[in-house]
């Protein structure tokens, strides 16, 4: 048996990062073009190409059954058009994988859909540990005023479909109405 060597890799609490990731992916807006509702204050913020959040894999562990992968993802404030910053969002390219989130810092909605497109939304904090059951697609959001941050634990050969979601989007948005988040059905929803 050709077994593997354990190991351990340290998340910073505070930040939500983990310092001695094995690759760090930066997604600006150039990344989510078309995915926010409001295509006008879309346009208009794309020449400055804001980042919008990092995502620190603790792991390269091979794609395949039984091994596990985890990162933390940090969201960065702000909106576009009033749409909350967020990630792409997938499905997972093995529809049947689960996943496990922890919050870790700040304040974030995790909005799933089926493909059917029922929706479901989770508030996480820190401390929030949200299942993401198998076949859901999902994506999170900042709904606060400072960085928001979890942990993500997941099958390592779950894989992603973006694709799904660059083309349907997801059925809902949350925006910032009188300050507070609010989720609204997605004007470019297309089923
Ligand atoms: C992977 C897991 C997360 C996301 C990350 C960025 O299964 O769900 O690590 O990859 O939060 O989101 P996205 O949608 O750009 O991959
Ligand atoms: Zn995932």
């Amino acid at each position: 048996m050709d077994y593997m060597t354990p190991f351990t890799r340290r998340v910073n609490f505070d930040e939500g990062t983990i310092p001695d990731a094995v690759a760090v992916q930066e997604r600006r807006l150039a990344d989510l073009q078309g995915m926010f509702a409001d295509a006008a204050a879309e346009a208009a913020l794309l020449p400055t190409n804001p980042l919008i959040y990092r995502v620190y894999e603790a792991t390269q562990n091979p794609a395949i059954p039984g091994q596990l992968r985890y990162s933390t993802t940090v969201i960065y404030p702000g909106t576009v058009g009033g749409e909350y910053f967020m990630t792409k969002g997938h499905y997972h390219a093995q529809g049947d994988r689960a996943e496990l989130y922890l919050g870790l810092v700040g304040e974030g909605y995790l909005i799933l859909q089926t493909p059917e497109g029922e929706i479901n939304v989770q508030r996480m904090t820190p401390g929030a540990a949200a299942y993401v059951p198998p076949y859901w697609g999902h994506r999170t959001i900042n709904v606060g005023k400072g960085n928001f941050a979890f942990f993500a634990c997941y099958p390592a050969d779950a894989g992603y479909d973006y694709g799904s979601i660059a083309q349907t989007g997801f059925a809902s948005i949350v925006v910032e109405r009188d300050g507070q988040p609010q989720v609204v059905s997605n004007p470019r929803f297309r089923k």
